[in-house]
Formats: C-alpha cells, structure tokens, sequence
C-alpha cells in the first residue's frame, strides 16, 4: 500500500519536475543528449510553466470538491490560475475559452467552439491530467471519466479528451500493478485499446510494437512527430517512457526527442513517476523544483482523502 502511495506521488512530482527540466528546451527541433545532462547537473531553480500551473489547479479543484469534478468550478480555477500568471506559456486555446466563459458560455461550449468548432486537438488537457491517477487509483473507470472531464473544460476534440484519458489511466495502472516492469508495454496496450480516436490510438501501437528497442522507440516517436497535437507528443511520451530505466533516464530519453519537451517530459515524468515512484527522484532535482512543497502536500491531501 505505501509503495503504491509513493508511485502516486510520484505522478505529480514527475509532471511538474518533468516540466521544468523541458522547459528550457521547449521549441528545439533536437536536443543533444550533453545539453540536458548539462542542465541536469546545473544548480539553477527548476521552474515549471502551464503545464504544471494547470495540474496544481486541477489538484486543488480535485481535493476542494473531495474527488469529485465541477467543471464550472475547475474553468474558474484555470481561468484565474491564468489570469495571475498568464506568463506560464500557455497554449493559444485556453486563454480563449476563458475570454468566452467570462461572456456566458459554460466552459465546455466555449471549448467546443474553438479551431473552426473542431475543438482543441493539443495535449493540454493531457499534460496536467496526473492529480486524476491519485484520486482515482486503481479504480481504470473513475480515472477515465474525470481525466474526459477535465478536458473537456478546454479541449472537446477526441484526441484531446483522449490523450487525457489515456495518461490518466496509464498512470493509474502503472502506479497500482504488481506486474513487473518489464511487462509495461502489456499493460499499456490494454489501455490503449479502450480508446477510439484513430490516428492517437495507432501511433500509440506503434509505439507499443517497438518496445524494448530503445533506438526502434525513437524512430517511432520522431515520425509520429513531436508537436503539441495530442496524436504526437501523449505516443512521445510512452517512447520515452519504455526508454528509460528510472524518472530521470526517461525525462532525459524525454527532451532529447525535441519539440514540445516541456509537456513530453511532464507526460513521461507522469508515467515514470507512476512506476518508479516519488522515492526514485533525486533529492538534489527535488530540492530545485518550484513549489516542490506545495506539489508533495497537494499529493499527500489527495492520497489522504
Ligand atoms: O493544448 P494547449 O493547452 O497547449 C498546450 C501546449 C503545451 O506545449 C504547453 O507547454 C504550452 O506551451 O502549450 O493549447 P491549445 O491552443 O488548445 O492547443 C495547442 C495548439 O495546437 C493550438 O494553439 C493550435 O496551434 C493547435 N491546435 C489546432 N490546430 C488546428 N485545429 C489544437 N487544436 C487544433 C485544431 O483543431
Ligand atoms: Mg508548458
Ligand atoms: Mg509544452
């Protein structure tokens, strides 16, 4: 049971530390493996942006409404979250869909409207999904109705809403099996068959199919692409995942795909967080990171609940 506590906490403190360690490099075609070493052993603070904002809302939300979800209640939270420090680096969608909320809309309409009535198709309802994986544990249902909850406050297209539900219960498996490690790819599969949106749904086999290989993963995951679509960057993740042997190897495996690297690393932070545990990340990263403390006492009230 505690090692299944600590592989929770390890989700949300591998979001956030993720984050920050792809931070700096958010945008680059390609990172050299020298570069994120470089600033691994720097003793700079670690500083998160949107992605993390986004998930100690969400926490909040989540501990505030004891497990349960308002989605007007958590728009409200985001929106204010934005609008004390909309320097995070958010997305072009979010800020809309509050601009459109504080004109009447529910959050979920305003979201909707969004790219032409298509919906948002990024990975921002993905990358601050963790807090869900600690309310939800083992229980693969809940996890995958409040992560398409929470989504849909922003992101209504399908492979938005999926990729949330998709870290959201792998998280939650990964975290709560006995299996071992090296049946990951299984477990995962599982998971991605109950999902429905295509193009996400076969890069993430793909990804799946090449495990072990760690130089496979990687040509996998640079032709799925490493941009802020959920289709590209949730398939990233899980590559960086099964490269790795430990959270930091797989926030390292993470940024060196380049592209979208702070919410790649956050997504596989969360993932390898959820194996690993919050006991596997090096005090010398923790002792770094912004609002470490806040992050481990949101963790620990929602693990208490
Ligand atoms: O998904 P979102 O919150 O962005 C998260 C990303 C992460 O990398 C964060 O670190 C931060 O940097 O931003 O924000 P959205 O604006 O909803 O989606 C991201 C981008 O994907 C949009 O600004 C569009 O460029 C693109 N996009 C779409 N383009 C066309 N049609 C998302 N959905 C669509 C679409 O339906
Ligand atoms: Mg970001
Ligand atoms: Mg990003």
């Amino acid at each position: 049971m505690r090692r299944t506590e600590d592989r929770l906490r390890g989700a949300l403190l591998g979001l956030a530390l993720g984050d920050a360690v792809g931070a700096p490099f958010e945008g680059w075609p390609r990172v050299g493996g020298a570069e994120v070493d470089a600033w691994l052993d720097d003793g700079a603070r670690l500083r998160w942006t949107d992605d993390t904002h986004m998930a100690l809302a969400l926490a909040q939300v989540l501990d505030a409404d004891d497990g349960a979800l308002d989605e007007e209640r958590l728009g409200d939270a985001f929106a204010a979250a934005f609008a004390e420090q909309p320097w995070r680096g958010y997305g072009a969608g979010p800020p809309q869909v509050f601009a459109l909320a504080r004109r009447g809309l529910t959050y979920r309409e305003a979201a909707a409207s969004l790219f032409g009535g298509s919906g948002s198709f990024g990975n921002g309802a993905a990358m601050r999904v963790a807090p869900v994986a600690l309310v939800a544990r083992s229980d693969l249902e809940r996890a995958a109705e409040l992560a398409a909850a929470q989504a849909r406050v922003t992101h209504t297209h399908p492979e938005g809403v999926e990729g949330a539900v998709f870290v959201a219960t792998a998280a939650a498996v990964l975290a709560t099996s006995d299996a071992p490690v090296d049946s990951m790819p299984q477990l995962l599969r599982t998971t991605t068959e109950r999902m429905s949106a295509d193009p996400l749904r076969r890069a993430l086999t793909e990804v799946l199919a090449a495990a072990p290989d760690v130089e496979r993963l990687t040509r996998v995951a640079r032709r799925v692409g490493t941009g802020v679509a959920a289709r590209e960057s949730v398939p990233a993740a899980v590559a960086a995942l099964l490269s790795g042997h430990d959270v930091v190897s797989t926030l390292r495996a993470a940024v060196v795909l380049g592209g979208d690297t702070d919410t790649i690393a956050a997504m596989a932070g969360t993932l390898a967080g959820a194996v690993h545990g919050a006991s596997d990340i090096p005090r010398r990263l923790l002792d770094r990171l912004e609002a470490a403390e806040q992050l481990e006492a949101l963790a620990s009230a929602l693990l208490e609940r």
